[in-house]
């Protein structure tokens, strides 16, 4: 049994895999074939991984995991932060054929329950450190919600349920058993903009030609000493080319908990990083703190700083190379596929001011109007895309993905673009209904419909506000019964179990919300109104 997925179409396969993109490998060669190797992988705190190490550690975990009668085509649900387990369980479950969603660390009770009504999953492992976690009342109730649900393991446990035992218990002989090549290696989280978040089916194939691709862009290689400060589990911080990436070239992955630079800074000097991911809110506060102590000699060893996740100002961006004194490279990517980066060798003025371009010769991306038909070049219009590493379907969303794609395949990422002559893209805004918090993606109907829930509220909207630091904050928009204040509204959504990031950050209370002529809410003059409203 495999996991179901939209496939390419036949002549796309033959295609993707005649030019060398598609190699039929699985994932998890990026680490075996380091097996012999001592030099350090992973450092997590104070501990150190080499290749040798996180390969054997691998083998335990899947041998333990084949034990207990994990298999091929089964799913996991996975919610670890960045530590190192993160990528033992990861690559332990593709060894095994198991496909993963990799959770956020900051997602809760709502969002790990909607993966799993979707992927039924054979098995939880998951972090006593999580405070749904630190006791088992959660944990009962999503077994016995779950039936699917076979086996628990837990990090910080050292009762049955103990992760470390099974990573510690030397492996039988493990006979790897990944899924094929082109089938579903493991999911990929979107940021999406419907009212249950959706998946994003991965192959072997697909994935590992993104992370290739992006090493030969970014240049990584043994040397590399990169900062993985953005959730582990993001595609950004995974494959673009993020650790993944440092796998596949024998560099060095250290992890840190947040970006902040209290944190980073010293790690940084420490390790003697040489590269590092962030968001556009990490890099002001980074500049900040530079500023602050009056000197970047912390960051003395960083030679490339990418950015990406969210717009990031020309005006930030100039700020960088001159304040922090490394290179800069933008990132635009999605977790559907599409990754877009500005190269070593541009100029700074391209740096700057575009988010780059694809990376493969084979992305296909054209600017549609809103009927769906090609806009001439410059013009600013919807992002359509496919390619050998773009996925062609939401997992058992047949709904969504009629509005997703075109009839030739093509992804609408529901990004506002505009291309120029050189096939550089700058990012002019977004037509779906998304809060991109700085970096951080809200659904705004996923929002809406948990405020609906309050016995208070009639409708409910959910729009996004201009934030000096964060870009993006969000505002909900509120037609009730009585009026009720921010503190309770967000107070009622974290009892439903939604992770933090995607609390209303305002609150307003109206009489009625304002409609389009045909009688949708009409989203922007809400942000118009909200715009007012922090300007008085
Ligand atoms: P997700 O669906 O969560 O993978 O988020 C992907 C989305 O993040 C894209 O469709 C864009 O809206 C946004 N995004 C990512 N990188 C950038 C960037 N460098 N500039 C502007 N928006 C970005
Ligand atoms: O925002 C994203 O999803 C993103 C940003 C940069 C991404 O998926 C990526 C690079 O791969």
């Amino acid at each position: 049994m495999s996991v179901a997925f939209t496939p390419w179409p036949d002549d796309f396969a033959a295609r993707y895999r005649e030019k060398g993109y598609w190699q039929d490998r699985p994932l998890t060669d990026f680490l075996t074939r380091h097996a012999d190797s001592e030099s350090v992988a992973v450092i997590d705190g104070d501990r150190h991984f080499s290749y040798c190490e996180l390969n054997a550690r691998v083998d335990n975990l899947a041998s333990s995991l084949q034990r207990q009668g994990l298999k091929t085509g089964d799913t996991a649900l996975v919610q670890l932060g960045n530590v190192a387990e993160f990528y033992i369980t990861f690559f332990a479950l593709l060894r095994i054929g198991v496909a993963p969603v990799n959770a956020l660390f900051s997602h809760q009770r709502s969002e790990l329950q909607a993966y799993a009504a979707q992927i039924e999953p054979a098995m939880l492992i998951a972090d006593r450190q999580h405070a749904l976690f630190a006791d088992d009342v959660f944990l009962n109730a999503f077994v016995d919600e779950h039936r699917s649900v076979r086996t628990v393991l837990l990090r910080n446990d050292d009762g049955e349920h103990s992760l470390a035992a099974a990573i510690a218990h030397p492996a039988d002989n493990v006979v790897a058993t990944p899924t094929g090549p082109g089938e579903v290696a493991f999911f990929q989280l979107s940021g999406g903009s419907t009212g249950t978040p959706k998946l994003i089916p991965r192959t072997h194939n697909d994935y590992a030609y993104s992370i290739r691709r992006s090493n030969e862009i970014c240049a990584f290689d043994q040397n590399t000493r990169y900062l993985c400060a953005l959730p582990a589990a993001h595609n950004y911080a995974l494959s673009s080319p993020g650790a993944l990436g440092v796998f596949l070239a024998q560099g060095c992955v250290i992890l840190a908990a947040d970006p902040s630079a209290t944190l980073c800074f010293p790690l940084i000097e420490q390790h003697q990083i040489n590269v590092a991911a962030l968001v556009p809110p990490a890099v002001s506060l980074w500049l900040q703190a530079i500023h602050e102590w009056n000197s970047n000699a912390a960051l003395a060893s960083l030679t490339l700083l990418q950015v990406g996740g969210a717009r990031l100002s020309a005006t930030l961006a100039a700020r960088i190379p001159a304040e922090i004194g490394c290179q800069l490279q933008q990132v635009f990517g999605m977790a559907e596929g599409l990754v877009n980066y500005t190269r070593l060798d541009d100029s700074p003025e391209r740096i700057i001011n575009t988010q780059g371009c694809p990376m493969s010769p084979d992305d296909e991306v054209w600017v549609a109007d809103a009927e769906g038909n090609p806009l001439p070049r410059g013009e600013v219009g919807r992002l359509m895309t496919r390619g050998p590493y773009t996925f062609r379907g939401y997992y058992k969303s047949p709904e969504h993905n009629g509005c997703a794609f075109d009839a030739n395949g093509f992804y609408g990422s529901g990004d506002l673009i505009s291309i120029d002559e050189q096939g550089y893209i700058t990012v002019q805004g977004r037509e779906k209904d998304q809060i991109n918090r700085g970096g951080e993606k809200i659904a705004a109907e996923e929002v809406e419909n948990l405020l609906l829930r309050h016995d208070e509220v009639i409708h409910a909207a959910l729009v996004s506000m201009e934030d000096s630091l964060l870009g993006e904050k969000s505002c909900a928009w509120l037609v009730t019964k009585t009026p009720l204040r921010a503190v309770a509204v967000r107070r009622f959504l974290r009892e439903q179990g939604v992770a933090e990031f995607k609390l209303p950050d305002r609150v307003e209370c109206v009489d009625a919300l304002p409609l389009t002529p045909v009688g949708k809410v009409d989203k922007k003059q809400l942000r118009q109104w909200i715009a007012n409203r922090t300007l008085a």
